[in-house]
């Protein structure tokens, strides 16, 4: 992982690399905790930390030298300007979407060298998936789909929305996800129009639709994934939105593989709607990278300006959302290959009616 890093900072002329996303700090050096930086630079990486994980990071990433930032009176500027003398650094790329103002200003006051904003340097490796990866990637789908078939037989009048998101999670970690809490989505009835509604305290009626926007993580691989089920029988309109978002989802499967783009993707997903009444209830974004984060590059849409390669997982999520009435999504993840893509999504996407 490390070598494509300091490959990139060489190419680029950058001589420290200091990185703050946690994804990204996972990603480079395998650390499976919180509140952690690196910086690299062509000789020694450091991993800086504060005294709850420096016993893991030792663990974990044997290769780093691991510096306590958090000492009485000192800040991050003070423990990188020690690093900077120590490997006569002249420049720093800093992640500059992640970084806060205030560890801004402290590099700015402590560091003589010059800043280098970087963006989505490591977001692009992370974006291709290795073998590992993808395998992890399947595990966290593969659960997230048992815990659908379990969920379902949950599903009925008078269960709450917050009952049925507790149980997939505890359904999820059961079936062997991460421990780590990962908010869903169960929302019903009119609420179903809500792209991202968290689940309430309301108690699931007759002839709702019942959204589950949801996933886990395996080995810190997310899944995610949705389905939408109707309690009792689905009326005409249920049905029909029903049968058109299905069309929506497959339409774009059909032509996923490496080459195409993000346009070309969106173009597909409408290709069922275009010309009918439920046009103006799309949502433009249908779908996103997700691996270690669960919105990652590349973004799927009617404004991305992505072109997909092979060993990308990205989802596959158009709707069709109701103000008032509701809303339907089916959501996939997906692997893309040089020939086509391969659902890692084993749940059913047939109307079910509970
Ligand atoms: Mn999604």
């Amino acid at each position: 992982m490390n070598e494509r890093v300091l490959t990139y900072m060489e190419t680029n002329h950058i001589d420290g690399f200091f990185i703050s996303r946690p994804e990204n700090v996972r990603y480079v050096c395998g650390f499976t905790g919180e509140d952690s930086f690196l910086l690299l630079t062509k000789k020694k990486s450091y991993f800086i930390t504060d005294p709850r994980y420096t016993e893991q990071a030792a663990l974990e990433c044997p290769q780093y030298e691991i510096v306590n930032w958090r000492k009485p009176g000192r800040n991050m500027g003070d423990t990188l300007a020690d690093i900077e003398a120590e490997q006569h650094l002249t420049n720093l790329g800093f992640e500059s979407s992640h970084i806060t103002f205030d560890t801004y200003s402290a590099l700015t006051d402590k560091l003589k060298m010059e800043l280098i904003p970087l963006t989505d340097v490591i977001e692009e490796f992370r974006s291709i998936k290795t073998q590992q990866e993808i395998a992890y990637s399947k595990a966290a789908c593969d659960i997230a789909s048992r815990a659908f078939e379990k969920i379902v037989k949950d599903i009925r009048v008078g269960v709450t929305e917050k009952e049925i998101a507790s149980k997939l999670s505890h359904y999820m970690v059961m079936e062997g996800a991460d421990t780590k809490p990962y908010g869903g989505i169960v929302i019903s009835g009119a609420r179903t129009s809500l792209l991202h509604g968290i689940p309430s305290g309301k108690a699931i009626e007759y002839g709702d639709l019942v959204l589950m926007d949801y996933g886990c993580q395996y080995k810190g691989y997310l899944s995610d994934m949705t389905r939408t089920v109707v309690v009792g029988k689905a009326d005409d309109r249920q049905r029909e939105v029903y049968a058109l978002e299905s069309q929506m989802v497959n339409e774009v499967e059909a032509i996923l593989k490496a080459g195409i783009t993000s346009v070309q993707a969106y173009e597909a997903s409408i290709q069922a709607i275009r010309h009918t009444e439920y046009m103006k209830y799309n949502y433009s974004g249908i779908g996103h990278g997700v691996g270690l984060f669960v919105h990652e590059p590349p973004f799927i849409g009617a404004n991305g300006t992505y072109q997909l390669m092979t060993n990308n997982i990205i989802t596959v999520e158009p709707g069709i959302y109701i103000p008032g009435w509701g809303g339907i999504r089916i959501e996939d993840q997906v692997l893309i290959t040089d020939s086509g893509c391969e659902n890692l999504i084993s749940a059913t996407k047939e109307l079910i009616e509970l």
